[in-house]
């Protein structure tokens, strides 16, 4: 803990001056020490939304920002299960309910050996503004598990899911905290938890999205973070003057996110021409088309392989072990892996290899040092927060439909995503243009936060 963070009275964490920022990261990192992800995703946000604050007397009165960088309630728990030789496992649950202020908890669950506190937490505290961003009453939550789907029986996963969800049952529900997939959570993984939430409550009630579609689920819920990013894109590139059509795009990952984006820019008629996974990337340059790309999902989704198998399966494509895609030459790029994949220097080479649109499937997929490069840069830089809401969008639209007995169509749903893609970019614009540049960072920072602050206001001291 700093000195003069120790040394700092709570009344003084969001000082009127230029060292504000400073004064309030010193004050969030001393409370919640080791915790880089979480301090990373703060700092972005407070950078741009300090003036704000500053401004507004009665936020400051009302300790709204500390409110906000303090969850609401964090429960983590011991999932004991057994695996397929009889041996007994123990894993860490996690559930971050982080902001309520304008409806129910809502966010995904991931599983991967990489989670921890830290990462939740700020995916939880992104997620509160993302929510907000959406137009629908979304509180914000994530949660999660360090279990490795990978290598796992579907027995394996199931008892897993069971046990997970025998303890997160009694922290959750349709209108408290509704729950969704995130990494390595999938329809297959929504599936068990759902069955065991049913089980122990006796209740069918809509209490995660990414549901089958036979048990309540809304259609195009797997495409709308993919789709949703592609439509970002569509609209930043629009402001330019530009369209998607005859683009060449480097995406990352293979997983839900990925596999979406592919499919929307080739329906729009761009060329994709990489994915990736935690083992390295593979460049096709003859593009990957609907066929490669209907290989790759069912590598994915069926047989679970890796994506190396790609470049074995089609000649025209290059498997590069360890690599990330960013040194290949595109106009768009689309990161939809995980966080921090991006750094300072990936993002000069984006930049200087002619990328002029980054638009973020993923969380927090570049590091400050990037997303000070593509700001400098002034390129359509689209974050996480507004860039990828598509998802939660279509999943606020499932909780809709299953408290309220209904089904959508494919367009109706089609339809809204669009609009809400569409309404998030004008209001990124409305708070982040900058002469005939848009700041999007700094667009979804402030439009996601107002509407947060305001109904915290509104409701009092809780
Ligand atoms: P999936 O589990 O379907 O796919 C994840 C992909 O990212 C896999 O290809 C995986 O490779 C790769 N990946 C994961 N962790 C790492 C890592 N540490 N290093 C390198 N590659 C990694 O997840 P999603 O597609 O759902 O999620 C991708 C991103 O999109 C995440 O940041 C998530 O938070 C975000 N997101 C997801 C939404 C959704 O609706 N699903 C909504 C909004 C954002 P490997 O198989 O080797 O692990
Ligand atoms: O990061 C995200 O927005 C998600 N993983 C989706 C959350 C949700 O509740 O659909």
């Amino acid at each position: 803990m700093s000195q003069s963070s120790n040394s700092m009275s709570l009344e003084d964490t969001v000082r009127k001056g230029p060292n504000a920022v400073e004064e309030f990261m010193a004050y969030v990192v001393a409370k919640n020490p080791g915790q880089p992800e979480f301090h990373q995703a703060v700092r972005e946000v407070v950078e741009s939304i300090m003036p704000v604050v500053q401004a507004n007397p009665a936020y400051r009165k009302a300790k709204i920002l500390e409110r906000m960088v303090e969850p609401e309630r964090v429960i983590m728990f011991r999932v004991p299960w057994v695996d397929d030789r009889g041996e007994i496992q123990i894993n860490r649950g996690y559930r971050v309910q982080m902001n309520s202020a304008i409806g129910p908890y809502k966010g995904g669950l991931r599983f991967h050996p990489t989670v921890t506190l830290s990462v939740l937490k700020f995916l939880a505290f992104e997620q509160v503004f993302k929510n907000s961003l959406t137009t629908l009453p979304m509180g914000g939550a994530k949660g999660g598990s360090d279990f490795d789907p990978k290598g796992k029986s579907d027995g394996e996963v199931m008892r897993f899911c069971q046990a997970f969800m025998t303890e997160l049952a009694r922290h959750i529900g349709p209108d408290i905290d509704v729950p969704a997939g995130d990494i390595g959570v999938g329809g297959r993984e929504i599936g068990f938890l759902f069955g065991q939430y049913k089980k122990m409550t006796a209740r069918f009630c809509g209490v995660l999205t990414g549901k089958g579609i036979q048990y309540g689920g809304s259609v195009m819920r797997p495409e709308a973070t993919g789709y949703g990013a592609v439509y970002f894109a569509q609209e930043m590139l629009a402001q330019r003057g530009e369209g998607i059509r005859g683009k060449t795009a480097a995406v990352s990952g293979s997983g839900n996110v990925a596999q979406y984006t592919v499919q929307k820019l080739l329906q729009l008629g761009a060329k994709p021409i990489t994915l990736s996974d935690s083992g390295g990337t593979i460049v096709d340059e003859a593009g990957i088309d609907e066929e490669k790309l209907a290989w790759v999902m069912e590598l994915k989704e069926v047989r679970r392989g890796r994506i190396s198998e790609y470049a074995e399966r089609f000649k025209t494509a290059k498997y590069y072990p360890g690599k990330k895609p960013w040194w290949v030459k595109c106009d768009l790029a689309f990161p939809s892996a995980t966080q921090n994949e991006i750094d300072g220097e990936d993002a000069k080479m984006l930049v200087a290899n002619g990328c002029h649109c980054v638009c973020e499937g993923a969380n927090m997929p570049t590091t400050p040092e990037g997303v000070r490069v593509f700001l400098e840069a002034k390129i359509c830089y689209g974050p996480g927060k507004a860039a990828n809401a598509g998802g939660v969008a279509v999943s606020g639209l499932e909780m809709n439909q299953n408290s309220g007995c209904m089904r959508r169509s494919r367009d109706e749903v089609d339809h809204q995503l669009q609009n809400i893609m569409k309404s998030i970019h004008e209001n990124c614009v409305r708070y982040g243009k900058v002469g005939d540049w848009v700041n999007y960072v700094q667009g979804a920072n402030v439009a996601g936060f107002i509407k947060v602050a305001d109904a915290m206001l509104a409701q009092g001291v809780v």
